[in-house]
């Protein structure tokens, strides 16, 4: 159990113990790409040039915020959300993909979700932050046949880190890859307290494939505080006999739609 003397000092610490951010990028088993630091990068001049659309700190899109275009890719900079960079990533499709976090505490029971958005051309003109064009391709939300069920648990037992893989008939082109974690751990009596960590990153997805991705979701637009079913629960209700599901709908992938 969690008395509420926790909660209450933990609200009143610097945002800092148990947060965390997506910091490198491994692609297949040999490239690195280094992502966005909200703490070393603002500094250095000349500027960084990464694919990692710009975010504040390693905190949560939280209190609400994430019904505005800060749940797009984060809450940005200077007052302003969803930033495009001018740079991305040449990455084949069918790639092996793995988030690495900063070191990620286990004290956020929640799903870890990736989607994708076709750019429609150059991500450095693409806002993500409207239509259905977010899709979902990969998910993990609470698994009782693991021993630490809830994703977001066991990502401190793999080292921090989380991998997916691009669809293998994805048509080449710029997209931008989305990886994110929900907090569900003071959504009890106000699913506007849901924690999301999302990070965006632009890719230019190479090979020969010729699948469109599908109509996917809106973000902002999908995620809403009173959603009982994903967001505004008793995470401590979810078990083999109560599952739970992850926001966003289904996975989408070379084989279709699953759930
Ligand atoms: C839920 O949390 C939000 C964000 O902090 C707050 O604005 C709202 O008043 C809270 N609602 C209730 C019913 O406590
Ligand atoms: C991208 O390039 C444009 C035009 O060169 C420039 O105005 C903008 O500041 C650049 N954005 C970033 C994030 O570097
Ligand atoms: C975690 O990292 C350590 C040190 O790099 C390594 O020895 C270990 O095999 C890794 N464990 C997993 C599960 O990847
Ligand atoms: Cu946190």
């Amino acid at each position: 159990m969690i008395s509420f003397i926790p909660i209450v000092s933990l609200a009143l610490l610097p945002m800092v113990a148990g947060h965390g951010y997506v910091q490198q990028i491994e692609v297949g088993s040999s490239s690195y790409i280094e992502a966005w630091n909200p703490y070393k990068d603002p500094q250095k001049n000349p500027p960084v040039n990464k694919i990692t659309r710009i975010f504040k700190d390693n905190g949560p899109v939280t209190d609400g915020l994430f019904t505005t275009d800060a749940i797009t890719c984060n809450i940005g900079r200077d007052g302003t959300n969803n930033i495009p960079v001018n740079t991305t990533a040449a990455i084949p499709a069918g790639s092996t993909i793995k988030f690495l976090w900063t070191d990620w505490q286990s004290d956020h029971p929640g799903p870890i979700m990736t989607y994708l958005a076709s750019c429609a051309g150059k991500c450095e003109k693409f806002s993500g932050s409207t239509g259905n064009v977010w899709v979902k391709i990969d998910q993990a939300g609470y698994d009782a046949s693991q021993s630490v069920p809830w994703a977001s648990k066991r990502l401190p037992t793999q080292n921090s880190t989380w991998t997916v893989t691009l669809p293998s008939k994805i048509a080449p082109g710029e997209y931008i890859l989305r990886h994110e974690i929900l907090g569900l751990q003071r959504t009890n009596t106000n699913g506007s307290l849901a924690q999301f960590y999302p990070s965006c990153n632009q890719i230019t997805i190479t090979g020969s494939g010729t699948t469109n991705l599908p109509t996917g979701i809106a973000l902002p637009g999908v995620y809403q505080p009173d959603d009982t079913k994903s967001i505004f629960l008793e995470y401590r209700d979810i078990s083999a006999t109560n599952p739970y599901t992850p926001p966003g709908g289904p996975v989408w992938g070379d084989n279709g739609w699953s759930t």
